[in-house]
């Protein structure tokens, strides 16, 4: 009986924001194996300081690596990150153009420390109509970490949930018409096998920024199952304790899968 009112005292003290978690109390709880983030917000940091939104996208980069740097010290497999979506190419072409520099400036930046880290970068998206330079530091530094066996970074670029769905959808059908693939053996397990996320899990976590609540086409097959934490902090303003706090909020929900 104590131990249940202690329980209730703790979580009452975590949901009331007394509390602040620190990295060693979330290591005592369940660490999810893959955390997504929708890293929204940028545009917005910018404007509140009279800044031109590249400034905030160039911030953004900045938390992009102390967020993974803390992910893998938690020992999370996979951090799949919203970097840009098949709609943004829509934006003013200058900040498209910024846009696309970042993946270098960010590899030139950090991919020295992300191989001292162990870390795997990864790509999901069609990476096939990105710029050529984007695409070439890209594929570099893919292969430059396929040895790493720390943390997969993946990044979401170009990237579209719903034409993921009818890509892997395409390619089953084009199986059953050749002949190799009978309709009967179509289950979510194959399905998912022909996602672009193919053997990475699902994600445990799902994280949105910025006060937004909605999922804007992101991982819609993968999140079927996820916890979602919303805040209204800002992606350039989501430092270490935000993070800590994310994966707090999950520690403290009952997952159950829909059974009891
Ligand atoms: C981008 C910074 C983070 C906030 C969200 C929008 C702006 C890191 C990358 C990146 C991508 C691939 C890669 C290495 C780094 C990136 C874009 C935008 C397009 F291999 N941040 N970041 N890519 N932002």
């Amino acid at each position: 009986m104590l131990n249940i009112l202690k329980n209730w005292k703790n979580q009452q003290n975590a949901a009331s924001n007394l509390e602040r978690y620190t990295k060693e109390d979330i290591l005592k709880g369940e660490i999810p194996a893959h955390i997504a983030i929708i890293m929204d917000g940028n545009g917005r940091w910018a404007k509140k300081r009279s800044l031109p939104r590249i400034a905030g996208h160039h911030e953004g980069m900045k938390v992009v690596k102390r967020v993974t740097k803390l992910a893998n010290q938690l020992g999370v497999k996979v951090l799949t990150l919203y970097a840009f979506s098949t709609e943004n190419w829509k934006r003013p072409k200058m900040e498209v153009d910024f846009l696309m520099k970042l993946p270098e400036e960010f590899l030139n930046t950090y991919l020295p420390e992300l191989i001292e880290e162990n870390v795997r970068v990864k790509i999901i998206g069609d990476e096939s109509a990105l710029p050529s330079h984007t695409y070439k530091a890209i594929e570099k530094a893919v292969k430059d970490t396929e040895q790493n066996d720390g943390l997969i970074l993946n990044f979401a670029l170009n990237y579209g949930g719903r034409t993921e769905i009818v890509n892997a959808s395409k390619a089953l059908a084009e199986q059953v018409k050749s002949g190799t693939l009978n309709i009967e053996d179509i289950d979510e397990a194959l399905f998912s096998k022909h996602l672009m996320t193919e053997s990475i899990q699902d994600p445990e976590l799902l994280i949105r920024t910025s006060g937004e609540i909605r999922l804007s086409n992101f991982m819609l097959w993968q999140v079927a199952y996820s916890e979602f934490v919303f805040t209204d902090v800002l992606w350039p303003d989501f430092k270490e304790d935000h993070f800590l706090k994310a994966v707090g909020e999950f520690q403290q929900r009952g997952r159950r899968f829909g059974g009891i």
